[in-house]
């Protein structure tokens, strides 16, 4: 069986990763829409050696689409994703508009794929950050049990789009006038002050919530319990943006209800479902972005027992936000909804 798929912002950084994941995995296509603003309407866009044309979106773009892939945007996410359910499409969504809600499955395919058939038409796609961490914690979580987590984070820019990628390459030119160069774009396009990305770490990813955490920490605080299904899991987040492109990097340190040693955490973390083991201090062998660029999987490195807490480990999780982090991760849940006989 074949589907017909619409792209929501095939043109923004996550949109494009998503076409080349369904190329590259061979999803199967039946037809294909690429949909973006009218800013980008009448482009022409490749898939699978043809040629489409982008096409502003609208309600009725989705009329005859099976399955929609969302990456523009949350208030994009609000208008449209209603529309494309009346018309009978599941949408998977890659913002953050409906990932909280109650009726919305939260879906991290190696961590809850049993949490998709509970749909009544969208599924969310949760934040790049958290997934990288669900998945190296999933399998300490399945045998081992997880008590809790601190987590911080260095995350590329391409997670907030192509206009922050486009400014830490403008600004990466001038390194004398750093502290001046001109910043529109970050911390938060919306916000009120914007700081250089280049040669510069920003502690803010997205607003400030009324409890001093910021949105993105708050995403990985309530994300990683509704997805691993444990309200009592005490999760802490400081989320920081360093001038990397693609790559997102997490320090994480958790605390486990068991006590193994070392050597069994990281048997737990190779054997674990797309994640990869690159744990060889000696030979200073451990993840960084640049070598996880354009990857799948999720790498894990620098695994220590904590030297006060038996139960505690430090990890070093680093994976492509734009890969596992956003697209793959979409199309993840679309392959497993035709595994497990949802579509
Ligand atoms: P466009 O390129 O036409 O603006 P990024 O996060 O990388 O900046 O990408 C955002 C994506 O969301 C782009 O594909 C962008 O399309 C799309 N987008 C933004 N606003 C709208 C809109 N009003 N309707 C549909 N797509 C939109
Ligand atoms: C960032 N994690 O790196 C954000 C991007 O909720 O999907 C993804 C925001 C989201 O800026």
């Amino acid at each position: 069986k074949t589907y017909n798929v619409a792209i929501m912002g095939a043109t923004g950084a996550v949109g494009q990763q998503m076409k080349e994941q369904l190329e590259k995995r061979d999803f199967p296509v039946n037809t294909i829409k690429f949909l973006a603003s009218s800013r980008s309407a009448g482009q022409q866009i490749e898939f699978k050696g043809n040629t489409y044309t982008i096409e502003e979106a609208k309600p009725e773009s989705f009329e005859g689409i099976d399955i929609a892939l969302f990456s523009a945007g949350g208030s994009i996410s609000e208008q449209f994703a209603p529309e494309a359910v009346k018309r009978g499409a599941v949408v998977i969504d890659n913002t953050s508009a409906f990932r909280m809600d109650a009726e919305v499955p939260l879906v991290v395919p190696e961590v809850n794929p049993e949490d998709i058939a509970q749909h009544k038409g969208i599924i969310a796609n949760p934040n790049c950050s958290t997934i990288q961490m669900v998945c190296a914690l999933q399998p300490l979580k399945e045998q081992y049990g997880l008590r809790k987590i601190v987590v911080s984070t260095y995350q590329a820019v391409s997670g907030a789009g192509i206009g922050a990628i486009n400014e830490l390459k403008s600004q990466s030119a001038d390194f004398d006038n750093a502290k001046d160069a001109e910043a529109k774009m970050l911390p938060v396009k919306s916000a009120e002050h914007h700081y250089p990305i280049a040669f510069n770490a920003i502690p803010q990813i997205d607003k400030f919530t009324d409890n001093g955490y910021t949105y993105e920490e708050m995403k990985m605080i309530n994300e990683t319990k509704k997805i691993m299904h444990d309200d009592r899991l005490a999760v802490a987040a400081t989320c920081v943006r360093l001038p990397v492109v693609t790559g997102h990097s997490e320090s994480v340190y958790v605390e486990l209800e068991g006590a193994p040693t070392v050597d069994e955490v990281k048997q737990a973390i190779a054997d674990a479902p797309g994640v990869v083991l690159m744990d060889d201090p000696a030979n200073q062998v451990y993840p960084m972005p640049l070598m996880a660029a354009g990857l799948d999987e999720v790498f894990v490195g620098r695994i220590r027992q904590d030297l006060d807490n038996p139960q505690g480990f430090h990890l070093w999780v680093v994976s492509d936000n734009l890969v596992k982090g956003a697209a793959l991760n979409s199309v993840q849940i679309a392959e497993s909804m035709i595994e497990q006989n949802i579509i």
